[in-house]
């Protein structure tokens, strides 16, 4: 049977960034488990995919878009988006000047009065450019308002900043000076 790889992809989400115990997967402390428990986690967590191949995985992996997860010899993770209460590692890092942050009207309005705060993920996530900002701004609101994060000098006053993947920062809570609406 063809394997529908967005599907694939969204329930590798589920299992690598908010609740790999449904899967009876346990993250290492920086995200990692082993791609063969993956797929075997995956075989049995849907009829149509009794036979999914580390392929497959692959194929996810190369789907043209956001780059989501990390593969390396023999083991993977998300590269951001984590929820579980475990905290991820992350290798610290010295941000550009600038990041862009995507938000709603109503989220703006609270994001003035106590800055960006993770919510529901481990980490506030940023984007290198205005245009990935919109995107996922446009996921939840005809109306994105735009941020331009003062990055470097919000690190150099002690605020953590994080690699995600080439285009996506991860960082603790950035207090409302650090943010301008553009
Ligand atoms: C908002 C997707 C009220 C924040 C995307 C956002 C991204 C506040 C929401 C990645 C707030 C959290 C993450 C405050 C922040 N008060 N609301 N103080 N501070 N917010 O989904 O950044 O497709 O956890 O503005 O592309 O939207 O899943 O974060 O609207 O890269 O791979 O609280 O997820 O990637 O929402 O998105 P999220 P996000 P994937």
């Amino acid at each position: 049977m063809e394997i529908d790889l967005q599907q694939l992809s969204r329930t590798m989400a589920y299992a690598l960034r908010h609740q790999p115990a449904n899967f009876g997967l346990t993250l290492d402390d920086e995200g990692w488990v082993s791609v063969d428990a993956l797929v075997s986690a995956l075989r049995q967590h849907r009829t149509g995919w009794k036979h999914l191949q580390v392929s497959d995985i692959e194929h996810v992996i190369a789907l043209p878009g956001k780059k989501r997860y990390e593969l390396r010899t023999g083991r993977i993770r998300a590269y951001y988006g984590h929820s579980l209460q475990q905290r991820m590692q992350r290798e610290t890092a010295v941000p550009p000047a600038r990041l862009f942050h995507g938000t709603t009207p109503a989220a703006y309005e609270r994001i003035c009065q106590s800055g960006l705060l993770p919510m529901g993920r481990q980490y506030v996530h940023l984007s290198e450019d205005r245009e990935t900002a919109l995107q996922v701004a446009r996921r939840r609101t005809s109306q994105p308002v735009i941020l331009v994060v003062a990055a470097l000098e919000a690190y150099q006053d002690g605020v953590q900043f994080y690699l995600g993947n080439e285009s996506v920062w991860l960082a603790d809570a950035i207090p409302p000076i650090y943010l301008t609406r553009q």
